[in-house]
């Protein structure tokens, strides 16, 4: 048995767990703070047999994508003069760890 700890955007998180669930995988959901960008993420455990992890990665990756987001920013360019450009961001993506599960006991 493996644990499978996956740490995805707040963004992404409702569609990670949705899709993880309908597929029948257990999930518990944590609300969790990177330590760099100290803004708040979602950290997913999903407990599962050996041979049904890398079904669990693909389906994590389906809802987590990298994608590029186009943001309004507003810049000044003189003294109450202001423009507006957008701004294009990285968002989503997944940081996954897979580990060896040593005891699993549901008491
Ligand atoms: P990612 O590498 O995609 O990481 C997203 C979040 O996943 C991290 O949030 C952290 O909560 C978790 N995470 C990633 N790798 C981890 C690991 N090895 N152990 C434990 N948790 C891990 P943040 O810490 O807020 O980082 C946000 C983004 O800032 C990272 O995106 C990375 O692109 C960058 N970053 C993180 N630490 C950095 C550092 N020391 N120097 C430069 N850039 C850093």
């Amino acid at each position: 048995m493996k644990l499978i700890i996956a740490i995805v955007s707040n963004d992404d998180s409702a569609a990670v767990n949705a899709n993880l669930t309908e597929h029948g995988y257990m999930v518990t959901k944590l609300s969790t703070t990177g330590g760099f960008l100290r803004a708040g993420n979602t950290t997913l455990i999903i407990g599962t047999e050996d041979e049904k992890v890398e079904n669990a990665v693909e389906l994590i990756k389906e809802e987590s994508k990298k994608r590029t987001e186009v943001i309004p920013a507003t810049a000044s360019f003189d003294i109450n003069k202001f423009a507006a450009y957008p701004v294009e961001v990285q968002v989503g993506g997944a940081t996954i760890f897979v580990l060896e599960v040593e005891q699993f006991i549901k008491a």
